[in-house]
């Protein structure tokens, strides 16, 4: 039957912590063959009988997403200067979390203002222009969550939660796109589930966005998330077995929002079906196998990956052994059920 909506939520909060804390090891490097034999290696054994191990560490990903959770718990809303005071509390208590290397700065100057200008910081980060990195996509996935039954909040809200760090449109436009994601993902049955239908939901809800975040009289250079998205589209109808280059050639997978969001949801829709080489038949499986394996910024994009299959699915599609090797996990599960509660 229908995933229920808790295990949705479970599913999809469990599933961001389980890519963020699996990828964490790859984050920054190009996987060869043997790594990709090591890695299936690795998953198998995770999943399979239970045994003791030091827990796999959780990243800025996780760290950050918990603070937009907790404050959506606590005030049914964004509340920017809460939110804000959490992302710098939890980064000064735990600081080696594997943080942007841009972000600490607004941080810095966040705690020097006494978070009287909650904003101002992240507006002048590279040279005034904002951050384009993906640090507001990773964390976002709650509040397509919680907007379930309310997604004519879920821009308003996504902006909120960006912008204490991330001004650059591609930065903010990039949360929207991973939130909205999520957010169509809970509503669908994934027994009915195409990629051509949530795809005709999606590109129209960022073409729209990017037309409001245009500037007047100045044509936009370089890509778009509603180019990247056909980007998508094109890919999976491609007749032809795909190639790693072919994907990382058009979508990327780098800490840019740019090229990362649209990788995620890439991986996401590819690994509802088989992919050649990955032997699960789990789709969660698959999602975070091919995330992982694609290399790049893997925490990031199996977080963001992960999350989407398990708003779709639910949790039932999650190891529980390999949820219990992450750490903090029964933390997640508590956010997760309280997080549902409130948004009902
Ligand atoms: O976006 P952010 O929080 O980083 C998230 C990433 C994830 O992979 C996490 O797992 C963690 O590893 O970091 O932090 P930022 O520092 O704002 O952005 C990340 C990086 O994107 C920066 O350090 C830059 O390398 C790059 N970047 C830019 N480079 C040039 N010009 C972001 N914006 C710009 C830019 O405008
Ligand atoms: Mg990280
Ligand atoms: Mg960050
Ligand atoms: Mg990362």
């Amino acid at each position: 039957q229908q995933p229920n909506l808790l295990s949705k939520f479970r599913g999809s909060v469990l599933g961001g912590l389980v890519g963020d804390c699996c990828g964490e090891p790859y984050e920054g490097q190009v996987l060869t063959d043997g790594d990709k034999a090591i890695l299936r290696r690795s998953l198998n054994q995770l999943e399979g009988p239970y045994f003791k191990a030091p827990a796999k560490k959780y990243t800025d990903d996780s760290a950050m997403t918990r603070s937009v959770i907790r404050c959506l718990i606590e005030h049914k809303d964004i509340n920017t200067k809460e939110l804000a005071t959490s992302f710098v509390k939890e980064h000064a208590a735990e600081p080696n979390r594997g943080y942007g290397g841009a972000v600490v700065e607004v941080f810095r100057k966040l705690l020097k203002n006494k978070f009287t200008d909650i904003v101002g910081p992240a507006q002048e980060q590279f040279l005034g222009r904002g951050s384009y990195g993906n640090g507001a996509a990773m964390r976002v996935s709650p509040i397509g969550l919680f907007c379930y039954n309310k997604p004519e909040k879920l821009v308003e809200l996504v902006k909120k939660s960006a912008e204490i760090t991330h001004s650059h449109s591609l930065g903010i436009n990039g949360a929207v796109l991973q939130a909205a994601a999520v957010n169509i993902c809970v509503q669908k049955d994934p027994k009915t589930f195409f990629h051509d239908e949530f795809l005709s939901e999606l590109i129209p809800k960022m073409q729209e966005l990017e037309k409001e975040s245009e500037v007047p009289g100045i044509k936009a250079s370089g890509p778009n998330f509603t180019q990247q998205l056909k980007e998508v589209k094109t890919l999976l109808d491609s007749p032809n077995p795909l190639s790693e280059d072919e994907v990382l050639n058009a979508l990327g997978h780098d800490v840019t929002a740019i090229y990362s969001v649209p990788t995620a949801i890439f991986i996401f829709l590819r690994a509802q079906g088989p992919i050649e080489g990955i032997q699960s038949e789990n789709p969660f499986r698959r999602t975070l196998e091919y995330a992982i394996s694609l290399g790049g910024d893997t925490d990031t994009i199996a977080s963001m990956a992960c999350s989407l299959t398990g708003a779709l699915h639910g949790d039932s599609l999650i190891p529980e052994n390999l949820l219990k090797h992450c750490e903090a996990h029964g933390e997640f599960i508590e956010l997760a059920n309280k997080l549902y509660e409130s948004s009902i």
